[in-house]
């Protein structure tokens, strides 16, 4: 298996192994993936602060660098990243607390 997912899920394969006299047995094997970034922490430093805020209004507005892990930006789930996403984490430190939705 090979690629990078985009999503967290589980994949399941079914592994094989057989010997020349003909003795074979498969078994099945689930692998969890677990996304390398945390909804909300748009420059990946670790934590959900105003730098995330600015990183992205920088991204979004004035041809900034592109987030380490865009889907860690699209806190509502939306597929791009715009003025809402910036936003929620407005709402969400500074607000009433807003929920992060990312893919
Ligand atoms: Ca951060
Ligand atoms: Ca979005």
């Amino acid at each position: 298996m090979t690629g990078i997912p985009d999503i967290a899920d589980t994949v399941g394969f079914t592994a094989r192994a057989a010997d020349i006299p003909g003795s074979a047995d498969e078994k099945l094997f689930e692998l969890p993936i677990v996304m390398p970034y945390t909804c909300g922490d748009v420059n990946n430093d670790d934590e959900i602060n105003l730098l995330d805020i600015l990183y992205l209004i920088e991204a979004v507005y004035s041809g900034g660098e592109a987030p380490p892990y865009p889907n860690a930006a699209d806190v509502n789930n939306s597929g791009d990243l715009n003025l809402l996403d910036i936003l929620t984490l407005i709402d969400l430190l500074y607000g009433d607390g807003a929920v992060l939705d990312c893919p």
